[in-house]
């Protein structure tokens, strides 16, 4: 039976009708099937009888077809809520809903002890001029080792024991003084790939991408093959620091370090700070903090203090001075420009503002003792 564009109105009409005294949600659906389903509703079905009008008639036909779609969509919309709302009164009339129930706790979520220290320790740079960026945690060998003064079997490669990244995107375990990450081609430059064992490999992108003066501060994941104790992870944190500018010294990195530390302990730790050696820094030093747990002594009632391994000190970053050999590869030009860096350990310093003797309780996910920090 075809349907003419005046009877259009009239079966909105009637529709509309209809739902309105639709009984329940069953009798609505059916409703909802009679008039507007997709396949045999009515109005699909005088929609189809479209093509067979005089081209004339369409848009017209068309335009009325769609305007009584419209009124018993909104009329179905109309009823449902009406339904609903009366079921509901229903329910808490007849006990079902009841409304003198606590309501449920709301569970207010907080930041990890790890973010509230990356959090930190970007506000205390910020404050000094340190602009906080990310760089990727799969690296090539050049960012990781090659661009840092530490070429294939250097024995600075033992140090940093490397998860390699095959061809087929899976992880495989070498030692880096074997040099044995297999190639991967990209656009050209084949190279071994890994998972960053250091932020260090953001010092030389950063010079590359920028000219002097530099200020950054990168906090980011780094991953390394070694076994964990109460101080080492194989998925921590570091915070690498960079600062390119004319007459950089080593007074300049000394200052900005302590000020650091001073603005995050409030001056209640003892900093040591001593010679060390990075083939990327020269000179270089590290940094260390008084431990917590044994207040420096090395000793606890249970004998040598298991957090700082009885030596006192918890070591928290190494830095110096960039060497000029990393500032001559980026095309900078060490006779007018220094550098000087640091990369820092984010959850030794967690573990001494928050009182953690042992790394591994921020990654266990134990709910009672991450909330109770
Ligand atoms: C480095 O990673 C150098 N890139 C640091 C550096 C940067 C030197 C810039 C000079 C200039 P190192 O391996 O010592 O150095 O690590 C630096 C800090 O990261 C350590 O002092 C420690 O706080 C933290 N760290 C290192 N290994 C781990 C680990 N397995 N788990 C947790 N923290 C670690």
């Amino acid at each position: 039976m075809t349907i003419a564009l005046s009877d259009l109105a009239d079966l909105a009409a009637t529709a509309e009708r209809e739902i309105a005294a639709a009984a329940d949600e069953a009798a609505l659906d059916a409703l909802r099937v009679r008039y507007v389903g997709r396949r045999e509703g009515e109005i699909t079905k005088a929609l189809k009888t479209l093509p067979s009008l005089p081209a004339d008639q369409r848009p017209a036909f068309g335009a009325a077809a769609n305007a009584a779609r419209e009124r018993i969509e909104a009329a179905l919309e109309r009823r449902g809520a009406d339904l609903r709302e009366a079921a509901l009164a229903r329910d808490i009339a007849g006990g079902a809903v009841d409304l003198t129930l606590p309501p449920r706790r709301v569970r207010v979520g907080r930041y990890h002890p790890i973010s509230r220290t990356i959090r930190e320790i970007t506000r205390i740079f910020a404050g000094m001029g340190f602009e906080a960026i990310e760089g990727p945690e799969v690296e090539w060998d050049y960012y990781n080792f090659e661009a840092l003064n530490i070429p294939p079997g250097h024995p600075a490669r033992d140090k940093f024991s490397t998860l390699w990244v095959n061809a087929e995107g899976t992880m495989e375990v070498a030692l880096a003084a074997t040099g044995s990450g297999r190639t991967i081609v990209d656009a050209g430059r084949k190279q071994p790939m890994l998972l960053r064992t250091h932020t260090s490999p953001m010092q030389i992108r950063v010079m590359e991408q920028r000219r002097p003066p530099v200020r950054v501060v990168v906090p980011g994941r780094c991953y390394r093959f070694e076994a964990t104790d109460a101080t080492h992870e194989s998925v921590f944190f570091q915070y690498e620091g960079l600062a390119i500018d004319e007459q950089l010294s080593m007074a300049d990195l000394k200052g900005v370090l302590y000020s650091f530390a001073r603005q995050l302990f409030g001056g209640e730790r003892r900093v040591r700070f001593r010679p060390d050696y990075f083939p990327f820094t020269e000179p270089s030093a590290e940094i260390a903090f008084d431990c917590f747990v044994c207040e420096g002594s090395g000793t606890t009632d249970a004998g040598r203090c298991a957090t700082c391994g009885g030596s006192g000190w918890i070591e928290a970053a190494g830095c110096g001075m960039v060497h000029p050999e990393a500032l001559r590869r980026v095309g900078y030009d060490p006779a007018k420009v220094q550098g000087f860096a640091f990369g820092g350990g984010v959850e030794r310093l967690a573990m001494l503002l928050t009182g953690t003797p042992d790394i591994r309780l921020f990654h266990q996910n134990d709910l009672r003792y991450l909330e109770s920090l």
